[in-house]
């Protein structure tokens, strides 16, 4: 009887029990009710957890090979708040973290992880190295709080045991910066990249050209950014990428299992371009650089030869350092553009990615041309043009901009944004499911969605936290979790709790009224 009660009190408070250094009794969490966000889809607690020392290694499946990515990436993300230098142990082990390309389940596809945290150690085990590094993130949210810290904290880095088995619904959670509007530095990129994957989102479409600034440098016509990205809204020094710092952004993206979508937005939303080159003019004069924030008024001269050997030599180089399968060409609100001549325009040019081997994204109002069984449309406010795209067999991406776009205001309150599309406080961004548009759009039809934030607003990185946080997390999870097990009243409780988590990774969110952020 005795041993039994001791046998209990172990696995509620295991640490005790355990032989050796551990320097205080600590009661393991249950896993069930840790607030992960997105949702995993199956997670079942068990009694006890696993606690990390200074002894805790990452052991690599023999079997499996690509693993040491995202092995360095789990022992780089432990080491600055527990102090401990995960190793790579020659053998496997207790006290490890095992990582195996052995699943065998095959609904976990190529993202999803099965993840067992036993007393002795952790297994993260997926088809692909993309599933473990999803796992990773799980594990990450498991930890307390305090992991996100970069100095080192004095806490018991405890999990709670059990298993998860997790898998998204959709293959395209993204997310969109515009840095054409502001530019924004490499490193705030990182940092855009390190948030959106800690929420397994996987693609982050840079929108690099705009009337306001052409922002990826382009060696064959180099007054797109000497000329082109020497300003920005407002009037600001703008900047631009060198191909050197864009392929450092692929590179850390890959990391983070992020794909990185460049978008050079044509025939509109192109003064930039046409005020560094006369030629893409009909009149052939160069336009003035433009500061503001109209839109609508630019577009290329589309019946000049000259011009789709431009977009050729752009869309060639640009093929050559995006190492992920899509260009996105842009093709929104071409105002000025004759419809013919818009129309001519896109059947040219979704030819130019597939000759340089990649899949064409285009904005919704592309499916007005005859859609090359490649394109891919991203639908953002007129529902027709989705079902047209549909009709010709395109795929969507799901931006509805009521919905999904980060720069409109939360509330008649709010300092930064926009409300063109309607004010999006915290919980309508996440009522939502992707494939409640339209009866004729179906999840057949969708890969997924993307959050873009358009910065004609937003100058620095806090204000793009501020506008962010706490939607992006939502729309990670309608990006991942099935909607059978959504609701926005059990949501709301995860995200409270996620709020002390956002406060440790220094994210500058709006503290929306509708997410009781006091509950424990
Ligand atoms: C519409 S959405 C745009 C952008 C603006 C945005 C502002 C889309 C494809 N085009 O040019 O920045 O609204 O919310």
């Amino acid at each position: 009887m005795y041993s039994k009660l001791l046998l209990a009190a172990c696995l509620l408070i295991f640490a005790s029990c355990q032989s050796g250094n551990q320097p205080e009794a600590v009661a393991a969490p249950d896993i069930s009710t840790v607030p992960l966000i997105p949702k995993p889809v199956l997670v079942t607690p068990s009694q006890g957890g696993f606690q990390f020392n200074e002894k805790t290694a990452i052991y690599i499946d023999k079997a499996s090979s690509g693993l040491e990515s995202v092995s360095g990436y789990l022992a780089q993300k432990l080491f600055p708040a527990t102090g401990y230098k995960l190793e790579v142990a020659p053998e496997q082990g207790n006290n490890q973290v095992s990582l195996a390309l052995t699943s065998n389940s095959a609904d976990l596809g190529d993202e999803g992880y099965d993840l067992e945290i036993k007393p002795t150690g952790i297994k993260i085990s997926a088809n692909k190295p993309a599933g473990i590094f999803n796992g990773i993130q799980t594990l990450l949210q498991l930890l307390p709080n305090e992991i996100w810290k970069s100095s080192k904290q004095d806490i018991p880095w405890v999990v709670g045991a059990g298993t998860i088995h997790d898998y998204p619904s959709y293959g395209y959670r993204g997310a969109m910066l515009d840095v054409a509007r502001h530019f924004f530095s490499v490193d705030d990129v990182k940092r855009y990249i390190d948030l959106i994957s800690s929420y397994k989102m996987n693609k982050l479409h840079l929108h690099l050209s705009d009337d306001q600034g052409w922002r990826i440098e382009i060696k064959a016509w180099p007054k797109l950014t000497t000329h082109g990205g020497s300003t920005q809204v407002g009037g600001g020094k703008g900047g631009f990428y060198t191909q050197d710092q864009y392929s450092d952004i692929v590179r850390y993206a890959m990391d983070r299992n992020v794909t990185i979508i460049p978008e050079i937005d044509m025939p509109g939303h192109t003064n930039a371009a046409l005020a560094s080159y006369d030629f893409l003019n009909c009149n052939n004069k160069t336009t003035e650089l433009y500061t503001k924030t109209e839109v609508g008024f630019s577009t290329f001269c589309t019946r000049k030869d000259t011009v789709y050997k431009f977009i050729d030599d752009v869309v060639k180089e640009l093929a050559a350092i995006t190492p992920g399968p899509y260009i996105h060409l842009g093709g929104d609100e071409s105002h000025v553009t004759a419809k013919k001549d818009f129309i001519y325009f896109l059947n040219k040019i979704q030819s130019i990615p597939k000759k340089y081997g990649k899949k064409m994204i285009g904005w919704e109002e592309v499916s007005q041309a005859s859609l090359d069984s490649n394109t891919i449309v991203q639908y953002w406010s007129n529902v027709e043009h989705a079902k047209a795209a549909v009709k010709q067999g395109a795929k969507l991406i799901m931006s509805p901009a009521s919905k999904a776009y980060l720069d409109m205001k939360y509330d008649s309150t709010t300092k930064l944004g926009l409300m063109w599309a309607g004010l999006i406080e915290v919980d309508s961004g996440y009522i939502w499911t992707l494939s409640s548009r339209a009866k004729e759009i179906s999840n057949d039809n969708i890969l997924g969605v993307e959050a873009p934030l358009w910065t004609e607003t937003i100058s620095t990185m806090n204000e793009i936290e501020y506008m962010v946080f706490p939607r992006l997390p939502g729309i990670a999870e309608i990006g991942w979790t099935p909607d059978n097990s959504r609701s926005w009243d059990e949501y709301k409780l995860r995200l409270a709790k996620h709020g002390a988590r956002m406060r440790a990774m220094d994210i500058d969110f709006y503290e929306s009224p509708k997410v009781p952020w006091g509950i424990k």
